[in-house]
């Protein structure tokens, strides 16, 4: 196609867009029909090319704040000029945008969250076809991260306020100088990860033989390894009791695909599953795999959990990918003796910001229960979504779980997190039916994972306060005088105040009767779906993050309570608010689990805020999951602990595997925490983590470190998936893997060796060691595994390290086991580029990728000839 000819189309495009508009409007004879067309078809996209482009960082003032100026540029990709009055481009952007006028006769509006729209004001000129209009914007921060830009831009015209059109080319380039991204005046360094800097961290570890390697992961207790082997040439019978059926269904299915049909069995063909106390054992998770050539393999669990766990190891030792060998299957004699380290190893998978479908939580489920997780933390409801259907309140889903472009907000929730205007859209719309949650609880429960649902409170909930408000009007329009008592905030609260997603309405209110009968009736039911499905309920999470100052000092309702309580404190609101969930929690036999604010109390020191643990709920048995590590508050989860509250260890810094690997622009996550690598994670020493580094064992000073008393109050720690940037399953899976297995790793094995020394050069010794074992159990045995069980998961494959070295690049990885394949010639690698085995010879620049067995490509490391 000659370029006129693409020029016509896009015009072609431009034009119609608007005319499909005008017609599904006009046509239609009224706005109600118009949204119910906007919302199942999908809307021409607009014909605009939109980029947006770092520019340049601005300080504000001396000692400033950094921030980065932007270019959003809009291309008139049609055949007429776009008007100066009557649309407005709108998209999301997690970092925030200035609002206000900007240059040109424009301005910049915040919508809803991190929602904003440009519009055209008075002054603006039309932009002719073929155009471009340049748009100067400021962003809050620093924008190095792809994840931070403008996501999914859409036009909507003034003349269809109902329709949103997808904008037909978006990019978006992120900086490459150190000018776009300098954090201070001056600064010229580069935070950019290089292929150099890889390379010498790689070249800390060492190389371990796989016959070294612990023959399960994560590491278990004990291990005694016997010289001979036990050889099945046909399936063996799999024996155990009643109570046991499952475990029992699930090892024969693992064991049945090395067999083939017919085989005759000799030989001590028994595989005995069985509940008996495991000596010096308290968990019920312990258990003893026993390996043994003449009387088969006998798993004892303490409990059926224990078995299970068991299971997992046993299925580690089969050979990977499960096909018949001639020779039967050999197993090595061994004896296995583990139990957990923690009794609370948990993921929590956030479905409200972006969600995901119920077979994806299975297969989660299903990646927890490899490496011996057993909390899922089901982050079901947010600002940005309500994901479970609860009985007669058809509002929460029908308004709550749909997400698409809206006028005014008043039948479903705005777009977010990149969903774009329609409301098909699989992650932005979308929840669990009755029969999906159960389904999913009856799976959890066998694989022995304890679901633990959080309804969010009183903050992050958006989708309730505002499908409560649309249950008000529909109950006042049907006619019902006493409609309001349904509403979870005050229309008349005029408090200010802004959460850290920027909403300024997504609270309930403390002092809102609807408030606490919206609490029991969703509790209620959930109790009811958990005794359903045959797993009663035993924690509700209970939210209580991130309550942003201000709120509901100008509510009236929360005023009027106030007064009656006599009461001038909101931190007093906090406590009574939460003194009416425990109760209603009490009274269905549930336990509150909630967030570190749950359990902590607002003060003010020498005019300063700072968290304490709140004196009021000691004693009450929450359970706190503490994720603030950062600056002062680096010692938080460890004074909660010491304090007597039960506290689950789920620090930003090292467990949030939302946060990017690495500083690099296009790396997926984000990083308001830390960057989070691999080996961050690894190190997180759970009960000393506020040592300066992993290999230098002193505390930071002026920081409590968790006492005896507080030490049996950390019950565990908490992986983290937070997913505004988790749009589908391989972005999850490139989050979660392999980062879920340091976790699994620091939340079953013992206490690292290295973290019980005091001694500085021996802890740097162990340290090195034990990294090294865990890439290669990562890289030799678990990947590997994965790959060919055929478990799908799109894990993260690093970049390899590269250095030239005497005319030579040498290479290496930080996960071993991968290819390394490389091109000269300009091109990305691909699995069929040439295989490097040693050092290349090759003086041209070189672009150079690890690839996996199955010829998946990791991200490219770039080497030019100097
Ligand atoms: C903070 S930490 C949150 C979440 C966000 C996350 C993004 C906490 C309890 N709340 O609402 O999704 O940061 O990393």
């Amino acid at each position: 196609m000659n370029p006129t000819a693409l020029r016509l189309n896009a015009a072609a495009c431009w034009a119609l867009t608007l005319l499909c508009t005008l017609c599904m409007v006009l046509g239609s004879g009224g706005s109600a029909l118009a949204q119910g067309l906007a919302a199942t078809a999908s809307a021409a996209p607009a014909a605009l090319r939109v980029r947006w482009e770092v520019e340049r960082t601005v300080f504000d003032g001396q000692g400033g704040s950094a921030r980065s100026q932007a270019v959003l540029s809009l291309t008139n990709l049609g055949a007429a000029p776009i008007p100066a009055q009557g649309w407005a481009l709108y998209f999301s952007c997690i970092a925030g945008v200035h609002t206000g006028p900007v240059a040109g006769g424009y301005v910049l509006e915040q919508v809803v969250g991190t929602l904003f729209r440009l519009r055209p004001a008075a002054g603006a000129a039309p932009v002719a076809s073929g155009q471009t209009l340049q748009i100067r914007m400021l962003h809050d921060e620093v924008m190095h991260r792809l994840d931070k830009a403008p996501q999914a831009p859409y036009l909507v015209h003034d003349a269809a306020p109902e329709v949103g059109h997808r904008v037909a080319e978006f990019d978006v380039a992120m900086p490459t100088r150190a000018d776009q991204l300098q954090h201070r005046p001056g600064d010229t360094s580069s935070p950019f990860l290089s292929p150099q800097t890889i390379f010498q961290r790689n070249a800390a570890i060492s190389e371990v033989a796989v016959e070294a390697l612990p023959p399960v992961f994560p590491t278990p207790a004990m291990v005694v390894r016997r010289p001979g082997v036990l050889r099945w040439t046909a399936m063996p019978k799999v024996q155990g009791p009643a109570a046991l059926r499952r475990e029992i269904a699930q090892a024969e299915s693992w064991l049945r695909p090395h067999f083939s049909t017919g085989g005759r069995a000799a030989g001590p063909s028994r595989l005995m599953l069985r509940i008996a106390p495991i000596a010096d054992q308290e968990s019920p998770e312990a258990h003893e795999l026993r390996i043994d050539s003449t009387e088969g393999v006998t798993l004892t669990g303490a409990s059926a959990a224990g078995v299970a766990r068991g299971l997992q190891s046993l299925r580690q030792l089969l050979p990977a990918g499960g096909a018949p060998q001639a020779q039967g299957l050999s197993l090595p004699e061994l004896t296995i003796t583990d139990a957990p380290r923690f009794e609370f190893r948990g993921l929590l998978m956030d479905v409200a910001r972006n969600f995901q479908p119920k077979a994806t939580v299975m297969r989660l489920l299903d990646l927890m229960a490899r490496y011996k997780l057993n909390k899922l933390h089901f982050h079901l409801t947010d600002d940005e979504g309500w994901r479970l259907a609860i009985r007669g309140l058809p509002e929460l889903t029908d308004f709550g779980a749909r997400r698409g472009h809206t006028p005014d907000g008043q039948r479903h929730l705005p777009t977010a997190h990149g969903s774009g205007p329609d409301l098909s859209d699989a992650h932005g719309s979308g929840h669990y039916s009755r029969a999906d949650y159960l389904e999913i609880l009856r799976h959890a429960a066998a694989l022995h994972i304890e679901v633990i649902p959080e309804i969010e409170m009183p903050g992050h909930a958006r989708a309730a306060v505002k499908a409560m408000a649309a249950r008000a009007e529909s109950l006042k329009r049907a006619g019902d005088a006493q409609a309001d008592r349904v509403r979870l905030a005050d229309p008349a609260d005029a408090s200010k105040y802004r959460s850290p997603q920027l909403h300024t309405d997504h609270l309930m209110d403390p002092g809102m009767p609807g408030t606490y009968a919206f609490i029991e009736q969703v509790t209620a039911d959930v109790v009811a779906m958990h005794r359903e499905a045959g797993v009663p309920l035993r924690s509700l999470h209970v939210g209580a993050d991130e309550i942003p100052t201000g709120a509901w000092e100008k509510s009236p309702a929360s005023m009027a309570l106030m007064a009656r309580l006599k009461i001038t404190d909101t931190a007093d609101l906090w406590n009574h608010f939460y003194d009416r969930v425990d109760a209603i929690l009490r009274k269905h036999g549930l336990q509150a689990s909630g967030w570190e604010e749950l359990g902590a109390r607002k003060v003010r020191l020498h005019g300063q805020g700072k968290l304490i643990p709140n004196p009021h709920f000691v004693g009450r048995g929450f359970r706190l999951f503490v994720w603030n590590d950062l600056d002062d508050l680096a010692d938080l989860a460890y004074r909660l602990a010491n304090a007597g509250y039960a506290t689950v260890l789920a620090p930003a810094t090292h467990l949030y595997f939302d946060m990017a690997h690495n500083a690099n622009p296009d790396e997926p996550g984000v990083n308001w925490a830390a960057i989070t690598d691999l080996d961050k994670v690894f190190d997180f020493v759970p009960f000393d983590f506020l040592r300066k580094a992993p290999t230098d064992p002193r505390p930071t000073p002026g920081l409590d470190g968790l006492t005896d008393f507080g030490r049996r109050h950390v019950l565990g720690l908490e992986g983290t998936l937070f997913a505004e940037t988790v749009r589908d399953r391989e972005r999850m899976d490139y989050l979660l893997m392999p980062r879920l297995l340091a976790l699994a790793e620091r939340a079953w094995a013992a206490d690292p060796a290295w973290a019980r020394t005091r001694d500085a050069a021996e802890a740097k010794r162990l340290h090195a060691a034990a990294w090294s074992q865990f890439v290669h159990q990562v890289g030799r045995q678990v990947l590997p595994r994965l790959d060919a069980d055929g478990a799908g998961i799109h894990y993260r494959i690093p970049a390899p390290g590269l250095m030239r070295v005497d005319g030579q690049v040498h290479f290496n990885a930080q996960i071993p086991g991968f290819e390394l394949r490389y091109t000269t010639d300009g091109r990305e690698p691909t699995s069929t580029s040439t295989l490097a085995t040693g050092p290349i010879r090759d003086a041209a620049p070189l672009r150079a990728a690890l690839f996996n067995q199955r010829g998946r490509r990791g991200a490219v490391s770039f080497i030019d000839n100097r």
